[in-house]
């Protein structure tokens, strides 16, 4: 049993002292939910009646969630996805997992190589897709990224796909120019299919400045929802917790290692149970 483990069973028998509050403190900011949310979280499980403490906090936490629907918007004939987030948080590998995941449920998908700027991360896609086996749609090195997501829009219609998915390059959310290319994207993409979903990628490892992540990206392209990446480590990503709380962005998926099925619809119950365990 864990220490917050050892905790709560210990609070859920006795009377809960303050000495144990401050326990569960540290460990709810050591999942890096945030200082304020912490404090939250703990007021209000204390006004929860009841002995049981670890009830009483999930109730306090689950309280936060958004309520908004976490399924995926496919509209037909075509949808399109866009993929976006900083440097090396999971968005190609992400882009692929989703691509497979969704192709296993019959949905017919094409990816989009709109990271133009490295020869690399066009052959990192289009390895994932021959493994895969999804159609990417890919330019020169170099060519401008909203030229390609064009193309890419443009075969997916012309090929009766359901879903194109866009990988992006990754961008520093202060760097205005390329939050400017990122809404060029979208722009250029709705001249022929919606843009349904756009899904931030965020890494577990981030911490709060996910949260301002969270604010540039929504008012660029309008995320819709989060992908989770990296929660095989250490890290409990609960900083996601506040970007719903605080923006209403439902988390959608979860990564959970670097193969192609390491990778689950974002299932709220474990997640938040995973944040009071050590
Ligand atoms: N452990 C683990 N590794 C992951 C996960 N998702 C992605 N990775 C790894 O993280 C690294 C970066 O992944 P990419 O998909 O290339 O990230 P990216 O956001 O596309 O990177 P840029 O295009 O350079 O911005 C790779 O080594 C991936 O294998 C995950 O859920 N868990
Ligand atoms: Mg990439």
């Amino acid at each position: 049993m864990g220490l917050f483990g050892a905790l709560v069973a210990k609070l859920s028998r006795s009377k809960i002292s303050d000495l144990d509050w401050d326990q569960a403190r540290r460990e709810l900011l050591a999942s890096d939910i945030g200082p304020a949310l912490t404090d939250h979280v703990i007021e209000a499980a204390k006004k929860i009646k009841g002995d049981d403490a670890r009830a009483g906090l999930l109730s306090a936490l689950s309280e936060l969630i958004s309520s908004k629907p976490r399924g995926l918007d496919l509209q037909p004939p075509l949808s399109v996805f866009l993929i976006v987030g900083i440097n090396g948080t999971g968005k190609t590998t992400s882009a692929a997992k989703l691509a497979h995941h969704l192709k296993a449920t019959g949905v017919s998908v094409a990816l989009g190589a709109g990271d133009t700027f490295r020869a690399a991360a066009v052959e990192q896609l289009q390895t994932w897709g021959s493994r895969i086996g999804v159609d990417v749609i890919s330019g020169k090195e170099q060519s401008e990224p909203a030229s390609v997501a064009f193309d890419a829009v443009q075969f997916a219609r012309d090929n009766q796909r359901q879903l194109l998915i866009v990988d992006t390059a990754g961008r520093l959310h202060n760097k205005s120019d390329l939050m400017n290319e990122l809404g060029k994207i979208k722009r250029v993409i709705e001249k022929i299919a919606p843009v349904t979903e756009v899904l931030l990628v965020l890494d577990a490892t981030t911490g709060q400045n996910a949260l301002t992540q969270a604010k540039v990206f929504s008012e660029s392209v309008g995320v819709t929802g989060l992908i989770l990446t990296k929660m095989d480590g250490s890290a409990k990503g609960g900083f996601a917790l506040a970007v719903e709380n605080h923006m209403s962005i439902p988390i959608k998926f979860i990564g959970t290692g670097e193969a192609i099925g390491d990778f689950q619809p974002f299932d709220s119950a474990a997640y938040l149970s995973s944040l009071l365990d050590e």
